[in-house]
């Protein structure tokens, strides 16, 4: 008999930016024992699943999880005790009809996703494959394509920029390995040209450089700078993708871009803007360019620009069927950014790439700005064969650790890997 599920013990740790987050230790009654843990947004979409914080000021300043995890060892626990892991859908849905609310806000959604992947990383050990073979099967070839954050900027970072991250992206290269070492080396040749022009080369929360630039034209024309100077082809080797994360500089229905002192503009003058961006710069999605509540704005967004580029919506849809299927029907974006912490379960994140691939739509699969060592979320990228992966610049653990884990996966199939999207 397949091996049974016979303790869940969560506990409270910290994420890369110190603060806390849901681990959970899960072990079957043959020994397996399987751990996730859990990130967290900075960034967040207004209709994302709860991340239940203790709102106790006395400690981490209100952010402790500790009822999260008491939820998990309480009341998840139990109820999930001798059951058969491999049973994932069917765990998942016994955890949302406990929770009871829409939004996962009675046990948390970082109780309820630390579970959940931890089920699917036991049922993956003990059937004896790789967790990117046991999620996504035969299929489980296609290697993503790096979408690496050089340049941090909005709430992540306390640069110049108003847009939050700018990022290069090796579609040229012919494999996993070689895309990561375009990006990293085209990494450490901005942070040359960083230094030569006087500015600071310390790393904002994903890793990647947060100078105090004059503009958000100057940020790409850096990286086309850096690329050259790494001795690659702007838009050959390796393209720019951006998260404006506009929902973070939107105020009172204008897109105020302050830092850089560009002044407030409209949703049509935000794609003229960007329309022009994309003529300049070598830039093959953007995601988020307008907020997350402006679906008219994105709708002309979308017929402007989504003939060109990829059109990704994060805050707007936060992986999240209900408004994928919106915007789908709308016609307000070509593509979504997938996070499993937005909705909260390792099923309903399959569900919502289902809706994409459906739609003919691209989908990335992205980390959190507040991260651990776990990296999960790389063999789910393998699993899911979107072709795509967003999780952070070339430096900072949390975030090599899924590139790593890339690498690991792409040697494993050797010529078997298909890398690209
Ligand atoms: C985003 C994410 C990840 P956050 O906006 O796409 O880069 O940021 O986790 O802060 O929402
Ligand atoms: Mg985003």
């Amino acid at each position: 008999m397949f091996p049974r599920i016979q303790s869940i013990d969560a506990l409270e740790i910290l994420d890369s930016r110190g603060n806390p987050t849901v681990r959970v230790n899960l072990r079957l009654d043959d020994g397996t024992v399987a751990t996730a843990s859990v990130p967290s947004g900075a960034s967040t979409g207004e209709h994302e699943a709860v991340e239940l914080r203790d709102g106790d000021k006395k400690r981490y300043g209100g952010k402790g999880v500790l009822q999260a995890v008491a939820n998990v060892n309480d009341l998840i626990a139990p109820a999930l005790i001798g059951q058969d892991p491999r049973r994932q859908a069917q765990i998942d849905l016994l955890m949302i009809e406990l929770d009871g609310t829409p939004n996962k806000a009675k046990l948390g959604a970082n109780a309820i996703l630390g579970v959940s992947q931890a089920v699917a990383r036991a049922a993956a050990q003990a059937s004896g494959l790789p967790l990117y073979a046991y999620l996504g099967g035969a299929g489980a070839v296609h290697i993503p394509v790096p979408m690496m954050n050089v340049l941090n900027g909005g709430k992540h970072a306390d640069s110049g920029m108003d847009f939050q991250e700018f990022m290069i992206f090796p579609l040229g290269a012919p494999n996993f390995a070689e895309a990561l070492r375009f990006g990293a080396e085209t990494f450490h040749a901005l942070k040359k040209i960083l230094a030569e022009r006087g500015y600071a080369t310390s790393v904002g929360d994903e890793g990647g450089f947060a100078p105090q630039v004059k503009s958000n034209d100057e940020a790409c024309e850096l990286i086309v700078a850096a690329i050259e100077a790494a001795g690659f082809r702007p838009g050959k080797d390796i393209a720019i993708a951006l998260d404006l994360a506009a929902s973070s500089f939107y105020e009172n229905g204008k897109y105020r871009l302050t830092r850089s002192g560009q002044g407030d503009k409209s949703a049509s003058e935000m794609t003229a803007l960007l329309r022009q961006w994309v003529e300049k710069y070598p830039i093959v999605s953007i995601e988020d360019g307008l907020a997350e509540n402006d679906w008219e704005g994105f709708r002309e967004h979308t017929a402007v620009l989504g003939g060109k580029i990829q059109i990704v919506g994060d805050d707007n849809l936060v992986t999240n069927t209900k408004f994928i299927a919106r915007a789908i029907e709308e016609k307000s974006c070509n593509a979504a950014l997938i996070k499993l912490n937005q909705i909260g379960t390792v099923t309903e994140t399959v569900a919502a790439i289902h809706l994409c691939r459906k739609a003919g739509w691209g989908y990335v699969i992205s980390h959190r700005s507040g991260e651990t060592e776990d990296s999960f979320m790389a063999d789910f990228a393998v699993a899911m064969g979107g072709g795509q992966i967003k999780t952070g610049s070339a430096c900072r653990s949390e975030r090599i650790a899924k590139y790593n884990r890339l690498l690991e996966i792409e040697r494993e199939l050797g010529k078997a890997a298909v890398f690209g999207r």
